[in-house]
């Protein structure tokens, strides 16, 4: 049932006192590194301090911006010869920062991605395909060593040409993906340019999706679209990578992994913690990270903790999928709008296709939002009449939920430009105030 039958069911009150142990320990570590060594100076800090896992309010909050002003080796506690590997962020947000690990570190992330893997229902029958990635990316080298530590057979196709990735599925049979979700609407097509169908030309059984936005609706699609499950894997590179937060088999939220990642979730105004269930932003705690640990880290990721136990067991909590980043939202016409609000209107539409982007501009010193919408091919016809109509409930529905009206532009299946790592949802050329 579980990979780590102890740890996964260990109950929450136990769970509490294996936290604190392991945040005693990872501030002594935390302190040898230039920051916060000086950090623990300024404040007072010692390891002594934390009594339970509630202490960890009286710690500071570590954000992007300060692994930014201490890049490259100011939060390393050994010196560099004990650091074995490095990963980047993907850069979404500007500069990349750089997280390096020990031996031990790798070791610990192969079995939580392992765990995460098992959790979703990867064996090791399974035949892994891991399309994303490889190199300073943490997807790649993530899944690789995870997978492989379940024992699965894994395939490091790495990202891009799709008609290779179809071969070595059908070469290899392969049964489990990862990937991120807009890639698979592309292998889909691709599919279907070469006269296949996946129901029947492969042994497909699990995708595990990740590293980008996505609604629920999005997942279902996909879902439809292959005949096959799909999980979401939540991560980032200041946590490991993937392996973070998890679906289980009954896709009710992400079990988070709670012996390695203290998880608090806080008003990004005030600091404080929300109210429990509420929104606000994740802030981790790594537990079991020597290199680089890693204190209140604020990830701009926004979720909330989902209430009520897992009918699987496992007593880590769940978290809520991401609804978007604090950076990602962008303020149009007095209005705070976050893209996945926009794609939870546009998956209502059976006529909507794959891919959509929010065009931002500047027409005669007024900011405009238009929505640029791939539909389904059987949708993209000539009757100029119906396109005109649909754009109009398009823009009605949209305009409830941002409380603005956008533009809505209607294109062909496959016309809008694609990226080659996570989707670019917002096009923001407006000038700048
Ligand atoms: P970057 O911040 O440059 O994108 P990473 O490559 O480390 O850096 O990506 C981590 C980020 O990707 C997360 O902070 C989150 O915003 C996003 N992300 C990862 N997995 C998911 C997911 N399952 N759902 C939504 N967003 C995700
Ligand atoms: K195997
Ligand atoms: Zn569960």
């Amino acid at each position: 049932m579980y990979w780590k039958p102890e740890i996964e069911i260990l109950p929450q009150q136990q769970l509490h006192i294996l936290q604190a142990q392991r945040l005693q320990e990872t501030l002594s570590r935390a302190a040898n590194s230039p920051f916060y060594g000086q950090q623990f100076k300024q404040h007072g800090i010692s390891a002594e301090m934390i009594k339970n896992v509630d202490d960890i309010r009286r710690l500071p909050f570590t954000t992007k911006e300060d692994l930014r002003s201490h890049f490259p080796y100011g939060f390393l506690t050994v010196p560099k010869q004990g650091a074995v590997r490095l990963h980047c962020s993907s850069g979404t947000t500007g500069n990349p920062t750089v997280i390096f690990h020990d031996n031990h570190d790798l070791s610990s992330w192969a079995d939580l991605v392992a765990r995460s893997l098992y959790c979703a229902g990867l064996r090791d029958t399974d035949v892994f395909q891991n399309i994303c990635g490889y190199g300073l990316f943490t997807g790649g080298l993530g899944f690789q060593y995870g997978a492989e530590r379940l024992g699965a057979l894994v395939i490091p196709a790495a990202a891009g040409n799709t008609r290779r990735q179809i071969k070595l599925m059908q070469d290899f049979g392969t049964t489990a993906i990862h990937t991120i979700p807009s890639y698979l609407y592309r292998l889909y097509a691709a599919f279907q340019d070469m006269g296949l169908d996946p129901q029947h030309d492969t042994n497909l059984k699990l995708f595990v999706i990740g590293a980008e936005p996505h609604t629920d609706a999005q997942r279902r699609r996909i879902e439809n679209l292959f005949g096959v499950k799909a999980f979401n894997s939540y991560g980032l590179s200041e946590m490991n990578g993937p392996g973070v937060a998890f679906e289980c088999e009954y896709q009710n939220g992400l079990h988070v992994w709670e012996d390695a990642f203290l998880t608090e979730i806080i008003d990004p105004d005030t600091l404080e913690p929300v109210p429990d269930g509420e929104e606000g932003e994740l802030v981790f705690t790594t537990l079991d990270r020597h290199a680089m640990p890693l204190l209140r880290y604020r990830t701009r990721d926004l979720t909330r903790f989902l209430p009520g136990d897992c009918p699987c067991g496992r007593t880590h909590r769940r978290l809520a999928r991401i609804s978007g980043r604090t950076d990602d939202m962008f303020i149009i016409k007095g209005c705070n709008v976050f893209p996945m609000q926009i794609e939870k209107v546009l998956m209502r539409f059976a006529e909507v296709g794959t891919d959509y982007i929010i065009a931002l501009d500047t027409v005669d010193g007024n900011d405009e939002i238009t929505v640029k919408i791939e539909l389904q091919k059987s949708w993209f016809t000539g009757d100029l009449e119906a396109l005109e109509n649909l754009s109009r409930r398009i823009a009605h529905e949209l305009r409830d939920e941002i409380l603005v009206t956008p533009a809505i532009k209607l294109v062909e299946p496959g016309s809008l430009p694609k990226s080659e790592g996570k989707a670019i949802r917002v096009q923001d050329s407006r000038d700048p105030k």
